[in-house]
């Protein structure tokens, strides 16, 4: 069999499209490098007063080539994992080119992405023991500082859309726990939900979508992704499973690999493309 068939033999195998129509692409060689003379994001670094923790918080941000502020534009929040911060996807993940090729190749929604810090807790830094109870829940707290406090200036400072069915929420381990569990527990506020990897912190299936029929008739794309060689894979095919048997249309995307970034770069250049399009 050839190096073709063999890749579209996997991807028909490792692509479980449930209830909906998808057709996979693979991430070319340097998806993930700068680009010269193409178009390129811009990148901000904002900080925002939190309610919910009492301090100034950091996120980045970043703008799609030709942001125009006569334009309004869906949005992305991309989480990190729990040894990360508001830098972790840009210094290991670099979606600044992934998302710069995708829109060269015109596969893109234009959108703004947030990469938001998810440890809602005074000392918000990754040190010291990143597994403390303390940290941990601090990821459970960032529910109220994402939603009352970050969303509203994401809002009120950038040309931003601001209904459910233009903001999507993403993440990768942590934070794809988080990205479950807050999409899925505020359908009034995201339509587009993405679990890479997800971590034990997500909430058990039935916590997770106690209203079958109600997530059934709001959420436009469920996605939820894992290496085949992650400790953490029970938790995907878990929630997987109970989407399933309760008649809840979503991907589920088993790849090559472990729980580290060559999964959640794939990850990424796999999902951006699907966020605020008609079809689901
Ligand atoms: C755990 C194992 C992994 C856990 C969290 C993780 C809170 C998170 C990993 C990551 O974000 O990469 O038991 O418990």
């Amino acid at each position: 069999m050839n190096k073709l068939s063999l890749s579209t033999l996997f991807l028909l195998c490792s692509f479980t499209v449930c209830f909906g129509q998808y057709s996979a692409i693979s991430s070319p060689a340097g998806f993930d490098t700068f680009i010269e003379g193409i178009p390129h994001g811009r990148l901000d670094t904002i900080s925002y007063a939190s309610k919910t923790v009492g301090t100034n918080r950091k996120a980045v941000i970043y703008l799609p080539p030709g942001y125009n502020v006569k334009k309004k534009y869906p949005v992305l929040y991309l989480l990190h994992g729990i040894g990360g911060d508001e830098f972790e996807w840009l210094n290991n993940g670099k979606p600044q080119h992934i998302l710069d090729q995708l829109y060269r190749d015109k596969k893109l929604t234009p959108m703004i992405v947030v990469l938001p810090n998810g440890r809602a807790m005074t000392d918000d830094r990754a040190t010291g023991n990143i597994m403390a109870a303390d940290k941990v829940e601090a990821f459970s707290r960032f529910e109220r500082d994402l939603l009352d406090d970050l969303i509203p200036f994401v809002e009120q400072k950038y040309s931003a859309m601001t209904n459910r069915e233009n903001r999507a929420i993403a993440g990768l381990s942590m934070g794809g726990g988080q990205s479950l569990n807050f999409g899925l527990g505020n359908l009034d506020k995201f339509a587009w939900i993405g679990g890479f990897s997800s971590a034990p912190n997500t909430r058990a299936p039935e916590q997770l979508l106690p209203d079958p029929a109600t997530a059934k008739s709001k959420i436009k794309l469920l996605w939820i992704s894992c290496g085949d060689q992650d400790n953490l894979i029970k938790i995907s095919e878990r929630t997987h499973e109970y989407l399933s048997s309760n008649g809840i249309p979503h991907i589920f995307y088993i790849e090559p690999g472990h729980h580290d970034f060559k999964v959640w770069k794939n990850d990424l250049y796999q999902f951006a493309p699907l966020l605020f399009k008609g079809d689901k």
